[in-house]
């Protein structure tokens, strides 16, 4: 096991659309365990596998809360199935959008068929944090961000000052 870097915007890999996985064996058990242990060290409740550099439709996640069990979940080439017309306000954070959150309306529910950690085909309803934290992540497949969804005026503010302390840190 072992903890990657992760990305930060504004990145350009960041942008990159993942490709589908051809094939769940130990190589992507071994991204995917990697990943995990990455997520658990930032901390954050999900990861996709562009954010270290890995240009795969892959995700872990685990909503547990820090006095529960951990429940780790994999999802190999997930598709978004029947989204809500109801829309859901959650205040969203991005592990590669370090310390902004701001509100993101998405469908309140969908339903997510995927590939599980064996490459078995699974289909999950998702409704309340599960729903927020897959379209969040399923973005991260398409490239896309959680501040795209913010005015221009936001976005800009946030990159902005990503650059700035990206530019302080390469100094140090
Ligand atoms: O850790 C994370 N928290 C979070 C909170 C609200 C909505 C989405 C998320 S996902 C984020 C980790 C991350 O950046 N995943 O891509
Ligand atoms: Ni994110």
């Amino acid at each position: 096991m072992a903890i990657m870097e992760i990305l930060t915007a504004p990145d350009p890999r960041l942008r990159e659309v993942s490709k589908p996985v051809d094939k769940v064996d130990d190589d992507l058990r071994a991204l995917m365990d990697d990943m995990l242990e990455t997520m658990y060290d930032a901390p954050g409740i999900g990861l996709a596998a562009i954010q270290v550099g890995v240009p795969k439709r892959v995700i872990v996640m685990d909503l547990a809360g820090k006095d529960e069990e951990p429940a780790p979940r994999f999802f190999i080439n997930p598709e978004i199935l029947d989204p809500s017309e109801e829309k859901n306000l959650y205040e969203e954070g991005c592990l590669s959008v370090p310390e902004y959150f701001d509100e993101v309306e998405r469908p309140a529910r969908c339903r997510v068929k995927y590939l599980d950690y064996d490459g078995e085909e699974q289909i999950l309803e998702a409704e309340g944090l599960l729903a927020t934290c897959i379209q969040h992540e399923m973005d991260h497949l398409e490239g896309v961000l959680f501040i795209d969804y913010l005015s221009r005026l936001k976005r800009d503010r946030v990159l902005k000052k990503l650059k700035k302390e990206q530019r302080l840190t390469a100094a140090m």
